[in-house]
């Protein structure tokens, strides 16, 4: 397992909607990222920023090219895509964050 984070931005006035339709995340998709291996995933808001910082768990098997051309994912970043900052193809716009510190 490795340990992957990134920060992606929401818009002004969404930070309880985006938190709803997380609370409301679609099973599939749930399913898909599970079965792609991704666990223990996290997004957590920066109130002040509007951060969002997402953490999570992939395996070593992990294919990196899956997700953004499944479909399922595709429709989730169309359907996300209102409310966070996005890139022209619907996924969000997201930085890599480098490990600079872990306590197990
Ligand atoms: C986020 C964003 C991410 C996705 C999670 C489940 O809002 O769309 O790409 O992995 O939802």
């Amino acid at each position: 397992m490795i340990r992957n984070a990134f920060k992606m931005k929401l818009k002004a006035g969404f930070e309880l909607e985006y938190k709803k339709r997380h609370d409301e995340i679609w099973p599939e998709l749930a399913s898909l990222l599970t079965e792609t291996g991704i666990q223990d995933y996290s997004i957590f808001l920066d109130e002040e920023t509007l951060i969002l910082f997402a953490v999570q768990k992939i395996s070593a098997y992990f294919d990196m090219d899956v997700l953004p051309n499944h479909p399922i994912v595709k429709k989730w970043w169309a359907y996300m895509g209102d409310i966070m900052e996005t890139n022209p193809d619907n996924s969000p716009v997201a930085k890599t964050l480098i490990e600079v510190f872990h306590l197990d």
